[in-house]
């Protein structure tokens, strides 16, 4: 057989909302995610792969706009591949009563295939047979994964072709689902149905962690779009080549816009612009969302132009959020001069529990020495 070329994606989340963003932010971040998804298109048709994969997740929710349902079906419409594979995940479980789907089936071409049933979907296409064993999900939680019916399926004689699994659901130490409510499933469970290869999503962090595998079957790309501060990635899609042999490649793309950036940096002495906007130096800052928290002592100076500083820097970024909540000024000898005359009661303590004790036990003595001054 000759070789066969899958793009997989998972967890676009269409129709997210961001409203704890200022309203140009979150329309931005809002429609990056149906670009994110063009891109991956993209990436699927420049790199001339069979068949594009969406491993669940691709809305949201299930209460999706009409238009944002069509919006996406014309997009995947574009692949020119042979097929695309739609899993409903948690988010855009499948229900056939769903208005959603409805909508999704009338608008979606020939080519694209919504992964409904718990069963197994045979694609023929060139001198490459492909069975997609799919593993939906039809609730937004199960403390069950939906993997039984692949485990117990009877291994007909002519199962010959390629052999994948789709899934979705929490994938132990890979994932966080403290209660087990997210269809979990263990890795040497996923190794255990013997897949040539397995296409999974809900994970939002990317699995295996690395750029390319040779070795690795099991591919969660983590979404397309980075959806927030506290998650890290770019935004990923696996190409997936099978060679001969039923040999597995793997390799990550990006796929995203936009990039969300969460740096804490404890500062020394000074507050440049340069200082501050070193974490950043290698990002088009009008594309990524940022979040700074600054920690440690700066001079007076420095302190007290801390707010104009970091103003400065956030027209530079799409989004900026400075915190200066664990920033302190240095609380030296040079302040304590400033503050209290020589040889002052004040001036002598605090200067002694700088020898003697440390910056910080000194700073502790001067605000409660503040706190006295001003009940009185
Ligand atoms: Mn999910």
């Amino acid at each position: 057989m000759t070789g066969i070329k899958i793009f997989h994606i998972a967890d676009v989340h269409l129709g997210m909302r961001f409203s704890r963003y200022p309203g140009d932010v979150s329309d931005r971040l809002y429609e990056s995610r149906f670009k994110a998804l063009e891109n991956a298109v993209k990436i699927a048709n420049s790199q001339e792969c069979d068949y594009l994969s969406v491993g669940g997740d691709l809305f949201e929710s299930i209460k999706v706009k009409q238009k944002e349902v069509v919006r996406a079906a014309e997009i995947l419409s574009q692949f020119t591949g042979a097929y695309v594979w739609v899993l409903p995940g948690n988010h855009d479980y499948y229900d056939e009563t769903l208005k959603l789907w409805q909508w999704f089936n009338e608008i979606a071409s020939d080519k694209i295939v919504v992964l409904a049933s718990s069963k197994k979907y045979t694609f023929e296409y060139g001198a490459s047979k492909i069975e997609v064993f799919a593993a939906p999900c039809n609730s937004k939680h199960s403390s069950v994964n939906n993997l039984q019916w692949v485990k117990e399926r009877q291994i007909e004689a002519d199962e010959a072709g390629i052999k994948v699994l789709m899934a979705h659901g929490a994938i132990k130490d890979i994932s966080p689902d403290l209660n087990n409510t997210y269809f979990p499933m263990t890795l040497k469970e996923l190794t255990d149905l013997n897949m040539d290869f397995c296409l999974m999503g809900h994970t939002h962090v990317p699995y295996p962690v690395l750029e390319l595998t040779s070795t690795e079957t099991i591919f969660n790309p983590g979404t397309t779009e980075p959806d927030g501060l506290n998650y890290p990635y770019d935004g990923y899609g696996w190409l997936i080549e099978v060679g001969v042999q039923y040999k597995v490649t793997g390799k990550k793309i990006r796929t995203g816009n936009l990039k969300f950036r969460d740096v804490e940096l404890s500062l020394d002495d000074d507050l440049s612009a340069d200082t501050l906007m070193k974490p950043f130096n290698d990002l088009d800052l009008m594309s990524t969302i940022a979040r700074i928290r600054l920690k440690g002592r700066v001079n007076q100076d420095a302190y007290q132009s801390r707010f104009k500083v970091l103003d400065a820097l956030s027209k530079e970024f799409l989004y900026f959020e400075g915190r200066d909540d664990a920033l302190k000024p240095k609380f030296d000898r040079a302040f304590i001069e400033s503050a209290f005359s020589e040889n002052s009661v004040p001036n002598l303590l605090l200067n002694l529990l700088l020898e003697e004790a440390d910056e910080e036990t000194a700073h502790l003595a001067y605000e409660l020495m503040q706190e006295g001054l001003s009940d009185d």
